[in-house]
């Protein structure tokens, strides 16, 4: 009762719940496992069994002379907890009623969801072929062990699962293209070592939001960061310089920068002499390397030579494809194209050699005949010249003394550094974009070292133990699993219609080629269709490319599809079943990113409400299910040609829980952390009680305690080769599609303009989700308008009669997405952006959604899997999703509004 509101008000009943919600009797280890890099460890404390909130753990190890990580988190973080207890939450098994994607469903019992689907699964291997089998399941990095649990599935029953980095556009094509690798970064503590920062089509400040604090904290201390964006943003705001660039045209701004680099004598010609392959030399005849074989009788087609300006003749460079080192590799680690950490150290240091990188020479063939060879560089150099700084800024709209003074700033105030990701990431040409950004750094010297290098980062791909997640994955090896293509398999049954005549550019061609000589996989095999798709932990219809052709062409062809999730999701929607999964504070599982050193864990504040599961069980109920529907239908035994296993669907528990020893998530997370040399002895115990715990090794570079992870420093440092055909960063590609293409040296590409629209369709990355996880949380959607929209230019709206916030139609030939539009004063004039990735049963007026005008266009470069480093590997290479390339036209929509 109150006597005085104002001094002696006495809480009670309702009115201490909110105190009360400070106050907890248990307190869990927790994150996030979602495709974000964040990978920030959080404590989740719960009260009478229900989670009242999760906060930063704040309790990673520091780092030497650089800012501390803690506390690590973002506003959408610090709402999990809604998707436990919000009405988005699956409770229930469903099995669909009404038509896919009306919502109509039946709520039933796990035993007669696993039925459902285990007779859908059995009656396909029957009568089709286990290949026809589906399972989507993205990142490894988050939540290992339920990446694992379908992973581990499909491998036993022989279906097929998917690449998604590609699929995303996140691979970076152009590095596997020049140094062999996936993908490697410094961690983001690193940022701050930087002295030059090149900011380049990411926007940190709202997609690394746990880790931006580290681009001001550096600039705070002197150094100097440009930010290279089409629009003013969340980044541009902490810049000391905005670069706003043309859409698309990044690659001539990096060679202009070359250019100057070059001309201005500020190159380091030591690096290229000894890291790239810019002395290789190049008949002049047939535009190919001078190989071994050219030169010897019975030479290998795989060495390759440089001209010696001392002994003034041509010499095989050390540490080519076709060398293999005394000490074989054991492990063929899937980042990267070889294993060539056996060689000795130093194996790529030059000695006495001195490489020439200019000039034309004659070589005696071992036919007799005698050809000009010139150094890849005096190749390269006639096009370099062609990027002036004047030409260049008309192509991207960049002042001349801009790009001199950056292309000055980068080679002189060093270290510098790149930092990228999907802005410059997810086009047709970012192959090209990326390989004129490594040819930057490495004309300066800037890799290897800490404050240097091109740092892309996307989604969070890079699970450091891989080997640990590779064993509990795929029981038989890797070699005996169907890893499937994600863009090309969309594209091919999709139907899609990527409009590429337009540019002189015929994919079913190099399509064709590519799969039918093995270069790239297409499953199912055998002219058959997909039959079943299984997606968990990621919204694969929602994140669809030519969305249009997929509803129509490629899900249909579907006999059952399912969705795991805890919330009704765009693929959940649109599924025949749907089961309900545990939330990220009921289960027990690990966590990891490149922006950080440490691995981390999830773990159950609460049992998993309602009737939902951890994914690792899930997979393991549906496992003994199946075997129980074999029986019963009298079909358990088949064999497995392609890889010659004889498949009993009654063994199939056992298998899937390996007798027993991994029956509980738990145990297959200390199975990943016992089985990778960069986790084994780290137990789940120790992170448990003390609390993230530093990888011991890692993928480039040796770990350094107390100092931040920098990759490359095997190749550079410890000078082993790179695991490219000339076991140098290879900047000149022999390929016939490559020269078809006109790409052999990494040379600037216009972007796509297949569409005969006028205005760029750009789909960043949200501050207020991730993807489309977080877009139905009304907390964020509080801090925005409310719902999807797209932003377009004052002028740009002006000359539609666009006002702000209108309805309008954002068409193409492909499809079209009809949204609330806001005129933005940071947007470019000629570009519309819309953030990725709304679910679809959000306010978008019709059946389209932002995925709807963009179609999937395949670069035939990334078809090439003949050509040593250059094959295709599960998210190592492969086409990507390309989702920035189209063209739109934006009209006001007058058509009713019903939502
Ligand atoms: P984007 O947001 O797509 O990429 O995030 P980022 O790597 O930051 O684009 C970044 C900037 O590049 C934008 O300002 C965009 O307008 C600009 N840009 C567009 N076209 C060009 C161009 O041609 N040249 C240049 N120089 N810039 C261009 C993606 C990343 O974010 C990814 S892949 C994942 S998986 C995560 N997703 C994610 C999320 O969904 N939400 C939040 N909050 N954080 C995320 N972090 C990760
Ligand atoms: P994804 O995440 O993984 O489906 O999508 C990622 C993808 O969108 C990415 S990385 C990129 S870069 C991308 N970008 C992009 C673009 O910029 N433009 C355009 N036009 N297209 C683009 N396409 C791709 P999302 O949407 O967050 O979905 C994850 C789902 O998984 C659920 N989930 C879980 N489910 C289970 N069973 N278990 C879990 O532990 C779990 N955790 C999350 C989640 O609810 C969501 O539905
Ligand atoms: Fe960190 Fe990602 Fe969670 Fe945000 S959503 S707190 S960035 S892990
Ligand atoms: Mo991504």
């Amino acid at each position: 009762q109150t006597k005085d509101p104002m001094m002696q008000h006495e809480y009670s009943g309702w009115e201490n719940y909110h105190r009360e919600q400070w106050s907890w009797d248990k307190k869990t280890r927790g994150t996030h496992l979602l495709n974000c890099t964040g990978s920030c460890p959080h404590f989740v404390y719960t009260k009478n069994g229900v989670v009242m909130r999760e906060e930063q753990s704040k309790d990673i190890p520091k780092l030497t002379g650089v800012p501390e990580y803690n506390p690590r988190g973002c506003n959408k973080g610090e709402c999990a907890v809604d998707y436990q207890y919000g009405p988005h939450r699956i409770k229930y098994p469903l099995i669909r009623v009404g038509e896919r994607g009306e919502g109509k469903w039946r709520r039933v019992s796990w035993d007669e969801a696993l039925e459902y689907i285990a007779n859908g699964i059995v009656d396909t291997i029957k009568e089709e072929a286990s290949d026809c089998i589906s399972v989507f399941t993205p990142v490894p990095a988050v939540a290992p062990v339920s990446f694992a649990a379908g992973h581990r599935f499909a491998s036993l029953i022989g279906g097929h699962t998917h690449t998604f980095f590609d699929w995303y556009g996140d691979h970076p094509t152009g590095q596997t293209q020049v140094q062999g690798l996936q993908g490697d970064t410094c961690e983001t503590a690193d940022w701050f070592n930087g002295r030059t920062i090149l900011m380049w089509g990411a926007n940190s400040a709202q997609t690394r939001i746990p880790d931006a604090h580290f681009l001001q904290e550096a600039v705070l201390n002197g150094s100097k960061m440009y930010v290279i964006s089409p629009d003013f943003n969340a980044t541009a705001t902490k810049a000391d310089v905005f670069v706003g660039i043309k859409p698309g045209t990044d690659a001539a701004l990096a060679l202009g920068m070359v250019n100057v680099i070059v001309n201005e004598n500020l190159h380091d010609i030591h690096n290229l002499k000894e890291q790239t392959d810019l002395p290789f030399l190049v008949r002049k005849d047939t535009k190919m390397y001078l190989r071994e074989s050219d030169v010897v009788e019975g030479g290998s087609d795989a060495k390759f030579y440089t001209w010696d300006t001392k002994t003034k003749k041509p010499v095989l460079m050390k540490g080519s494809w076709g060398e293999e080192p005394e000490k074989k590799a054991k492990l063929q680690p899937g980042f990267m194209g070889r294993n060539t950490f056996t060689f000795p150290d130093g194996y790529l240091d030059l000695g006495d050699l001195d490489p020439a990188l200019e000039g034309t020479y004659k070589v005696k063939l071992a036919n007799g005949e005698t050809v000009k060879v010139q150094p890849v560089f005096e190749v390269y150099k006639p096009k370099l010249k062609e990027y002036t700084p004047e030409k260049v800024s008309k192509i991207t709209g960049v002042a001349p003394s801009v790009i001199t003074q950056m292309a000055r700033d980068f080679a002189k105030n060093k270290p510098s550094m790149i930092i990228t990701g999907g802005g410059t990431n997810h086009w047709y040409w970012s192959d090209t974009v990326l390989r004129t950004f490594i040819l930057l750094c490495a004309v300066t010297g800037n890799e290897g070292y800490n404050g240097t290098g091109v740092n892309h980062y996307v989604g969070q791909w890079k699970p450091t133990p891989l080997l640990g997640v590779v064993k509990l994955s795929f029981p038989y090896s890797p070699k005996k699993h169907r890893f499937c293509q994600t863009t090309l398999w969309t594209y091919y049954h999709g139907n899609v219609y990527d409009a590429m005549e337009n540019e002189g550019i015929d994919t079913a061609k190099y399509l064709r080629e590519s799969i039918e000589s093995g270069q790239m996989p297409l499953y199912p095999q055998n002219g058959r269709d997909p039959k079943v798709f299984i997606c968990y932990r990621g919204n694969w219809l929602n994140n669809a490319k030519g969305l249009d052709y997929v509803l129509r062409n490629l899900w249909p062809k579907m006999n059952l599809t399912v969705d795991m999730n805890f919330r009704m999701d765009s693929t959940a929607l649109y599924s025949d079943v749907v089961l309900p999964s545990a939330h990220w504070y009921e289960k027990t599982d690990l966590s990891m990113t490149e922006e950080h050193s440490f691995i981390h864990m999830t773990e159950p504040a609460i049992k998993p409400m309602w009737e939902s599961k951890p994914d690792w069980e899930i997979f393991a109920l549906l496992a003994k299910k199946v075997g129980e529907v074999a029986k019963k239908k009298g079909f358990t035994r088949y064999f497995d040609e392609k890889f010659n296993i004889a498949r009993d669907l009654t063994k199939l528990y056992d298998l899937q829980t390996d007798e027993g020893k991994l029956e509980t998530d738990v145990q297959a997370c200390q199975f990943i952390l016992d089985n990778a040399p960069q986790t084994a002895g780290i137990t789940l115990d120790m992170i448990r009680k003390e609390g993230p715990q530093r990888f011991k090794s890692n993928w480039t570079s040796p770990m350094k305690e107390g100092v931040p992870y920098v990759p490359l420093q095997n190749f550079i440092i410890k000078k082993k080769p790179w695991p490219t055909l000339t076991g140098r960063e290879q900047f000149y590609i022999d390929h016939a599609t490559f020269f078809e293409m006109g790409v052999e040296l990494p040379v600037y590409k216009a972007p796509v303009d297949a569409d005969q629209y006028p205005l760029r369709f750009n789909t960043p990355h949200s501050r207020y989700a991730i993807h489309s996880t977080w877009k139905d949380n009304i907390l964020q959607l509080r801090l925005q308008r409310g719902g999807p929209m797209c932003e377009i230019s004052p002028a740009d709206a002006k000359a539609r009669g666009i006002r702000d916030n209108d309805w309008v139609e954002v068409f193409n030939d492909h499809g079209r997405v009809i949204v609330r539009c806001k005129i933005r004063n940071g947007e470019q004039t000629g570009r519309v952006s819309m953030h990725h990735e709304p679910e679809l049963y959000m306010d978008l007026i019709g059946d389209g959604s932002s995925q709807s005008p963009l179609p999937v266009r395949l670069n035939p470069t990334a078809l090439v899997g003949n050509y040593a480093h250059l094959k295709f590997k599960p998210n190592y290479y492969g086409p990507g999703g390309v989702q920035r390339d189209a063209r739109v036209e934006v009209r006001r929509y007058t058509g009713s509004v019903t939502v």
